[in-house]
């Protein structure tokens, strides 16, 4: 059967797949390397990756440099995230530029977590947008989790404070916030960002915090441009990659990593609540390279 991931791979799939088919069982030249090189590149692996990639091939020209190159790919991404790995109740701060997805990625991933048994509170901390707390509330009720909201203030400090409270009274394991969209270059929002953080290291420090960036994939290099940016200004965690299922790009998690240090926890590939996959590095490099039906070898 073939995965979710898999099938949302297929654009980047293709791109990677017939890059290496086509000097696979060839004497390997100059002109196949570098022809290689372009499309590695333009699937959005990145120089370093990219470059790392070409020599195993050259290393590994006579034998099967498929597998290597296999090998050398998982060595280079995160571990497989474990969403359960937490020790005490933890809020998750849901973060990055307009429409990347994060409110969205905020249901799917409540819905995971809720999946797993645990009590999930959302807060709506997007007091910027219009509607954006009327789409969380209906989020909310399909995930059937507790919301926190507050239509009357634009202070999201406040909602997050009222939300924190009551996830506490309600003895939440899990606290999803969603935030407005934002550019690093937006220095009241970044600056209101660091705020919240503040709120909770000072006023709930039952709470283990973490920021997950979410990223639009379907951008390429410049998600990882703006990731570095907010990682000026906040301590970021993690990384959600969303819209994997509508890009060629899916090359863009080693550059991520690799320039950042940031790991992927999940991917996004698709629109409905079920559609994120917790990261495996196996299961993200067969579906790249079109191995196992994505099965993690
Ligand atoms: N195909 C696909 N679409 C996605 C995915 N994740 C989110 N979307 C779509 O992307 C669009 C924007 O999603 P939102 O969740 O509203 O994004 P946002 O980051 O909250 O946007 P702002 O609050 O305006 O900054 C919606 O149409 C979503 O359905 C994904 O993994 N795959
Ligand atoms: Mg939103």
């Amino acid at each position: 059967m073939l995965t979710k991931l898999f099938k949302a791979l297929s654009r980047s799939r293709s791109t990677l797949a017939d890059a290496f088919k086509s000097i696979t069982g060839k004497r390997i030249t100059d002109e196949s390397l570098e022809s290689l090189e372009e499309q590695l590149l333009g699937a959005d692996l990145g120089f370093e990756t990219t470059k790392s990639i070409l020599d195993v091939v050259k290393q590994n020209s006579k034998s099967d440099f498929i597998e290597k190159v296999r090998l050398h790919l998982v060595s280079l991404l995160p571990e497989a995230f474990i969403p359960s790995h937490f020790q005490k109740p933890t809020i998750i701060m849901m973060i990055g530029v307009n429409g990347t997805g994060k409110t969205t990625t905020c249901a799917k991933l409540a819905h995971v977590y809720k999946k797993m048994g645990l009590n999930v509170t959302m807060i709506a901390a997007d007091t910027y947008r219009a509607a954006a707390v009327e789409q969380l509330k209906i989020w909310g009720n399909r995930v059937g989790c507790h919301l926190v909201c507050n239509d009357k203030t634009a202070e999201p400090t406040a909602v997050l404070f009222d939300g924190l409270e009551s996830a506490k009274a309600n003895e939440s394991d899990v606290v999803i916030v969603d935030t407005a969209g934002r550019l690093h270059t937006y220095a009241n929002l970044m600056g209101e960002l660091a705020k919240m953080y503040r709120v909770v290291e000072n006023r709930f420090p039952e709470f283990e915090m973490k920021s997950l960036i979410i990223m639009d994939a379907t951008l390429g290099q410049n998600s990882v441009i703006q990731a570095k940016e907010f990682g000026n200004h906040v301590q970021l965690d993690g990384a959600i990659l969303t819209k994997l299922d509508g890009t060629a790009r899916g090359g863009i998690v080693f550059p991520l990593f690799q320039e950042l240090g940031i790991p992927v926890e999940f991917i996004g590939v698709g629109e409905d609540l079920v559609d994120l996959e917790t990261f495996n590095p196996d299961s993200y490099v067969d579906g790249l390279l079109g191995l196992n039906n994505g099965e993690g070898g």
